[in-house]
């Protein structure tokens, strides 16, 4: 785009209008969605933000068309996003896939592969009733609906969701909009991702025009740390090693310091993110001494290093970018040998950070 060429204002008011494939694909679900249906939402495995917020928002929606809506999931909701459910949400996750028995149609959003509804695939691939989907990604190995209303265009569910208010005429409540905003906002990691497209923006002002507050929800979503991973945080820094020679940096977590901050695998797991986000840095590096003659390895990469090709030679492997190990020794033994291999392999490897 050159600079000089200013931008259409009527594309610009476009962003606030439904695209027609998809007010296409609303149409056809809009028969499925009537007065006095019982009708089950779900979502994959471990729901996010977008799958919990699209799920909270469509129930709501549903509702004002007169339907019986429940939510069942193949896991249990999850604490972050407890409050988006209201008391007007019913969840019946808790009673598995008996929660289906009795529906009248059953509507799959966030994904399209019945294979990611665990615990629930083997009864929806038994289904007699019709399944809808409502997704934004590709579909996978074994898709699940009759009637499927997906575009990988959009930056979450939760904007279709937004779109199949918008084109059947249903109000946007302030709980809707929390909902809806928060499938957007983490599925573009704060809009930060690439998938925050001007229309996500779009969706995003009207949610905010409906009622939400971006701080508030900010908040509950992601100031949310445990102080035992901050604790953990500090210590883990303070072994910050860093080879700006080669581009090499590391941390190293003894067990009685995993084990005094209280912290979990959870909060060791993203640790390694700290060193990797160096300047310079090509391959990153996370210790962990598990204490019992076993020590974890985390490797990271980017540009053109093989963060697999170096776990391989330690009996671990993974992805390019990211690997991992479990290795024999103490922390210092399998640190300098780690250390040392990855001198030599960063040595003989042209530097290039894309
Ligand atoms: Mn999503």
């Amino acid at each position: 785009m050159s600079s000089r060429t200013p931008v259409d204002v009527a594309v610009i008011e476009d962003l606030f209008s439904v695209p027609a494939s998809r007010v296409a694909a609303i149409r056809a679900l809009e028969p499925l969605l009537t007065r006095g249906t019982r009708v089950a939402l779900s979502t994959h495995l471990n729901a996010d933000g977008d799958g919990c917020g699209s799920e909270a928002a469509l129930a709501r929606l549903l509702a004002q068309r007169g339907m019986h809506v429940r939510i069942v999931n193949p896991t249990p909701w999850p604490e972050l996003f407890r409050f988006l459910l209201g008391d007007d949400v019913e969840d019946a996750t808790a009673r598995g896939a008996a929660a289906l028995e009795d529906i009248d149609l059953l509507l799959v959003l966030d994904i399209n592969d019945v294979r990611r509804l665990g615990v629930l695939a083997d009864t929806v691939r038994s289904l007699a009733v019709p399944i809808g989907v409502i997704d934004h990604h590709v579909p996978g190995e074994e898709p699940v609906g009759h009637v499927t209303y997906a575009d990988t265009t959009a930056c979450a569910t939760g904007e279709l969701i937004f779109d199949l208010a918008r084109t059947l005429g249903l109000g946007i409540t302030p709980a809707i909009a929390e909902s809806l905003y928060c499938a957007l906002l983490t599925d573009t990691g704060g809009f930060r991702f690439s998938n925050t497209s001007p229309r996500a923006h779009a969706v995003a002002a009207a949610l905010l025009a409906a009622g939400v507050a971006p701080e508030a929800m900010y908040r509950r979503i992601y100031a949310q740390v445990k102080p035992a991973r901050l604790h953990l945080l500090r210590e883990a820094l303070g072994t910050l090693r860093i080879d700006e020679s080669i581009g090499l940096s590391w941390i190293s977590l003894t067990h009685e310091v995993v084990q005094g901050t209280g912290a979990t695998t959870d909060d060791v797991d993203g640790l390694v993110e700290h060193p990797r986000s160096v300047a310079g840095t090509r391959l990153a590096l996370l210790f962990r001494d598990l204490g019992h003659g076993k020590v974890k390895v985390s490797f990271r990469s980017t540009g053109n290093v093989d963060a697999q090709e170096l776990a391989r030679q330690f009996g671990g492997g993974g992805h390019v970018k990211a690997s991992g190990a479990l290795m024999a020794g103490s922390l210092a033994d399998v640190e300098g040998r780690v250390i040392d291999a990855a001198r030599a392999y960063l040595a003989a490897l042209p530097r290039r950070l894309d």
